[in-house]
């Protein structure tokens, strides 16, 4: 039978059988970052949508949490998906209080569904800046949503380019509500981690203390790639022991619209210990930062 949304014909699949990791993530460990899609024929792909990945549901991905030896999941809402929450409420109720939600809304959402997602275990609304992902929007669009979520104590995610950060730099510091950023801002890692790219970037975390990071997507922005993906980790490891009460780490599966490769999960995992050198700072990334933010605000 033909799929529904077959996959753009250039798509790398998530990896099906990825290595044990060689870390043991804490007990109790958030993969902070991780996405479900479709299945496209049961919760379609939106037609404003910038790619149709293969379908990834919620069954492969409590599969891989457990394999990997993770408790929880932060689901967040994908492009491809739009503003159509479906696919990620239904994979919320399912983890039956072992995930929550980051969505995404659109300004005629109504406080019933707001109130519904909440109910499912949203806590937050995911604004995308990438021009391959979205068409971005004026600032004030963006100000106008995040106060109707406000009221709810959701926090707001930003996904953005390096470049960005300095042109939308008055709208990501004059957010009232937690911040936080995917993928580190997407450094240029064959610069220095202490060099003047990342510098606008440290500066946005030392200056707004409700700035978080999370420190994911090596596979993303690695030059030297897998799996030590080396040249990304002292950019990691600087956010993570300069600001260790504001970091998150997630797996990113099932890694949308990878070109390079296809990362093996359990290698990403092993990444963990080389950006988090201590099991001080790994309970913090893994456990004590997201329950504070996703499961006791
Ligand atoms: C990610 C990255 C990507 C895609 C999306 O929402 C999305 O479609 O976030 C990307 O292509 O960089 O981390 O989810």
């Amino acid at each position: 039978m033909a799929l529904a949304f077959p996959p753009d014909p250039d798509w790398l699949p998530f990896d099906p059988s990825p290595s044990k990791p060689a870390f043991t993530p804490p007990p109790g460990a958030v993969d902070a970052h991780c996405h479900v899609f479709g299945p496209g024929d049961v919760f379609p792909y939106a037609p404003e949508r910038k790619y149709t990945p293969t379908d990834a549901g919620k069954e492969q991905l409590f599969a891989l949490r457990d394999f990997l030896g993770f408790e929880r999941s932060v689901i967040v809402q994908a492009t491809c998906h739009g503003a159509d929450n479906r696919a990620l409420a239904d994979a919320l109720v399912a983890a039956a209080g072992r995930a929550r939600g980051v969505a995404t809304v659109r300004p005629g959402v109504s406080p019933a569904e707001l109130a519904d997602l909440h109910a499912a275990g949203v806590r937050g609304i995911r604004f995308n800046f990438v021009k391959r992902l979205v068409d971005p929007k004026p600032d004030d669009y963006y100000r106008g949503l995040v106060d109707r979520v406000a009221e709810l104590g959701w926090h707001v995610v930003v996904y953005f380019e390096a470049a960005d950060l300095a042109e939308r730099w008055d709208l990501f510091t004059s957010l009232p509500t937690t911040v936080v950023v995917d993928h580190m801002g997407r450094p240029d890692v064959s610069q220095p981690a202490d060099g003047p790219g990342f510098a606008l970037f440290l500066r946005f975390m030392t200056e707004r203390e409700n700035v978080w990071c999370k420190v994911s997507g090596p596979e993303r922005l690695s030059v030297s790639g897998p799996p030590a993906y080396a040249d990304v980790a002292p950019f990691a490891r600087r956010i993570v022991e300069t600001f260790p009460d504001r970091v998150l780490w997630g797996t990113d599966w099932p890694h949308p619209n990878m070109k390079s490769h296809m990362p093996d999960d359990g290698a990403l995992t092993d990444v963990i210990p080389r950006i988090a050198p201590t099991g001080d700072l790994q309970r913090r990334l893994l456990v004590d930062n997201p329950m504070r933010l996703y499961w006791e605000a």
